[in-house]
């Protein structure tokens, strides 16, 4: 082989390499959306802590977007090295703060809560989004679930009363499309309540799908939705 040819299948190598290098396959089946309703977070014998900007509004908040496998379970902090960046995500922090409230204590800002979730759940889908895709993805997914408005218009109002939890699920099966899981915790009186929501979301982080695999179920038929 001439000089040209040998140019010639280095280029051809190097194409090659670069298709399968720079677009790794997604290693995972499928993202959890989970949104959590602050009454519930903040009703427990541990309580909570308001964010430093104050009371969150009466709304579903965001808890993660995570990475899951189809049997059921998941992969976690997947890159060391990909550390959170509060400067990439400068532009999404006042929505970040309004949509995605931390709610542990003691009160802060919500970074600490960001930095855990992209540590332990976005570095595990860096094959799709790099960290601000991963924020903006989340913060888009919320806006298009309206979970909130979708349980209103049904009649199922936070206001402490307790509602039957197929009628919960439905409500959101026919607002989204897609059916969700819904996870209680217990109030201080051992009342069960909607703690969490989970929506099934395709490996590019915008789709919600039906879930491969529901979380497993821990609430019983009649919960309560706490006012927050
Ligand atoms: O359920 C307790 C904590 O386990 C993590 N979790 C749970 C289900 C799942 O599919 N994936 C997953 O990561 C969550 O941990 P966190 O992100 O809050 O640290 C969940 O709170």
């Amino acid at each position: 082989m001439g000089a040209k040819g040998c140019v010639n299948v280095l280029l051809k190598l190097l194409v090659f390499q670069g298709l399968f290098v720079s677009r790794p396959q997604e290693d995972f089946d499928f993202f959890y959306f989970v949104l959590q309703w602050p009454g519930a977070y903040c009703d427990t014998s541990r309580a909570c802590c308001y964010p430093t900007s104050g009371k969150p509004a009466a709304d579903f908040g965001i808890h993660g977007l995570w990475p899951n496998y189809n049997g059921g379970s998941w992969p976690s902090n997947c890159d060391p090295d990909s550390q959170f960046d509060r400067s990439q995500i400068s532009d999404l922090v006042s929505s970040l703060k309004k949509n995605w409230p931390t709610l542990s204590c003691p009160s802060n800002e919500g970074f600490n809560f960001w930095e855990h979730e992209w540590e332990k759940h976005g570095t595990c889908s860096e094959s799709v989004m790099d960290q601000h895709e991963y924020f903006e993805n989340a913060l888009k997914l919320k806006q298009k679930a309206n979970l909130l408005q979708i349980l209103k218009n049904s009649g199922i109002n936070p206001d402490d009363g307790f509602y039957n939890l197929d009628k919960i699920t439905n409500a959101i099966k026919d607002g989204i499309g897609f059916t969700p899981g819904i996870e209680c915790n217990k109030d201080p009186e051992r009342n069960a309540q909607l703690h969490q929501i989970y929506i099934c979301v395709d490996t590019s982080g915008t789709e919600f799908i039906e879930c491969p695999v529901l979380p497993r179920g821990s609430c019983p038929s009649q919960i309560q939705f706490s006012k927050f």
